[in-house]
């Protein structure tokens, strides 16, 4: 069991979860590219590995800290060739159902990740399994589940939770967070959570 049922991680299915089966599954990458792209599992499980120590931060109250292993954003671009007039990332989840546009300077930082696994463990279907983003210095609706589709454009634009009245920049504000790894309530500053 990953952590994340372990410690009750609430789980969000706006849009729908869909059904994945590894031996179809694709991962496209198009958009503001020179050569549009179509990865299957074993090419994802072939791009550099990386682990990083994060927390994920939900607008609606909650964070869990993890040590999510998968892709480096900064890795997964080395495999692609984007036009540098882009300059966002739409990220939809399978079958389409969510989608979240993020700034691409948002996403150079060295804990953006292309995730697939939880504390050693394959992330459950229910946490976006099989293939997710984990964006920490932004709120957590900006961490597509179910990640089907990545395209590079040259604007922002809304998406799932943006268009139900959340902020299209998903900056974490100051106030308090839930911290489900020491269940306390805990004052964050703004940005990223470093400090626990
Ligand atoms: N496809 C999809 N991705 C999603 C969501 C969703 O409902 N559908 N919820 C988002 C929100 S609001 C948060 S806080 C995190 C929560 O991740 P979890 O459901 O694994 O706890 O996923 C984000 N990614
Ligand atoms: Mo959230």
């Amino acid at each position: 069991m990953s952590i994340l049922k372990e410690l009750k991680a609430p789980i969000f299915k706006a849009g729908g979860m869909p059904s994945i089966d590894l031996e179809s599954y694709r991962l496209f990458v198009g958009g503001m590219v020179r050569e549009e792209k179509r990865f299957s599992w074993q090419e994802i499980l072939a791009m550099p590995k990386s682990t990083v120590n994060c927390r994920l931060i939900s607008v609606s109250g909650w964070s869990v800290r993890a040590d999510w292993e998968g892709i480096g954003w900064r890795d997964f671009l080395k495999q692609i060739s984007v036009d540098p007039k882009a300059n966002h990332v739409r990220f939809t989840s399978v079958g389409g159902g969510y989608k979240t546009v993020v700034p691409s300077e948002d996403l150079d930082h060295p804990r953006v990740l292309l995730a697939y696994k939880v504390n050693g463990e394959p992330i459950e279907p229910e946490y976006g399994g099989p293939l997710r983003m984990v964006i920490p210095n932004l709120w957590g609706y900006k961490s597509c589940k179910w990640l089907g589709r990545i395209e590079f454009i040259d604007h922002m634009e809304g998406g799932y939770w943006e268009d139900r009245g959340y902020s299209q920049s998903g900056k974490i504000e100051p106030g308090f967070t839930f911290d489900i790894n020491s269940q306390t309530r805990r004052p964050i500053s703004g940005g990223e959570v470093i400090e626990f």
